[in-house]
């Protein structure tokens, strides 16, 4: 298998970052490439769950995947290896984010002919993420069981700005005492819209659900 790509991002010089956003959104759409950006903390689960949810994709829509980091090429590695589409790894060059333009930068990179989805899976962190736009058509984010389900109480701008929340690991909620409906109260006071998805990405339990989500998203958005 080839090595994959690994991209060395710049720091932006853009001082609006939400006027950059929207430029590339609207580029996206004039390509008809849709662009969704997952979040998530560290370790919640975004590869595990991108592999099989982007497994169940492949043969429906064209795909490609750019996994930011600040080192390593593990996550586009695995991505390439389980799932076969290609993966490239954007190293942010100690940043704990990525916006518009480090996002833009990742996609000069990615061949665009024919492509209906871009996923990018950004930098592990439920802070920063979340305050910057990334021109993403929409935001995911992943909650994973052993995370707690307060945390739409204590990180609130990253539970309004998504769109769907996944929340992975359920095979482990027998020993946690984390509470499935309180934590869905919680992310609907956050944003009373969005869709909560429960899935084990280790077993693949409940994934189908996110990549129909996904398939919706996309086709709505081609014919809009
Ligand atoms: N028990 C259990 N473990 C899981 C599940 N999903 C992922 N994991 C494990 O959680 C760990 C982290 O998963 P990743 O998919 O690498 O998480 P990530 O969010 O991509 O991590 P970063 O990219 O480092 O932020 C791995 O050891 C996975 O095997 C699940 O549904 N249940
Ligand atoms: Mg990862
Ligand atoms: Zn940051």
């Amino acid at each position: 298998m080839d090595p994959v790509k690994v991209i060395e991002i710049k720091k932006s010089v853009f001082e609006d970052n939400d006027a950059d956003a929207r430029r590339l959104r609207k580029e996206l759409k004039e390509k008809g490439v849709y662009l969704l950006n997952l979040m998530s903390s560290p370790g919640s689960g975004k590869t595990t769950t991108l592999i099989q949810t982007l497994n169940l994709l492949k043969d429906k829509l064209r795909i490609a995947v750019m996994e930011a980091d600040i080192d390593s090429d593990v996550d586009a590695v695995k991505i390439k290896e389980a799932t076969g589409i290609p993966s490239i790894q954007l190293h942010t060059g100690g940043m704990c984010h990525l916006d518009a333009e480090m996002t833009r930068q990742g996609l000069d990179n990615v061949s665009m002919e024919g492509l209906d989805l871009v996923v990018l899976e950004n930098v592990g962190n439920l802070v920063c993420p979340a305050e910057f736009d990334t021109g993403a058509c929409r935001n995911a984010m992943i909650l994973s069981v052993p995370e707690g389900h307060d945390k739409p109480l204590k990180y609130p701008l990253m539970f309004s700005v998504c769109d769907v929340v996944v929340i992975n690991k359920i095979d482990v909620l027998p020993y946690f005492d984390f509470n499935l409906e309180k934590c869905k109260e919680y992310i609907h006071m956050r944003n009373p819209k969005a869709t909560v998805i429960p899935i084990c990405a280790k077993t693949g339990e409940g994934v189908e659900a996110f990549a129909e989500w996904i398939l919706q998203e996309v086709k709505n958005w081609k014919n809009q």
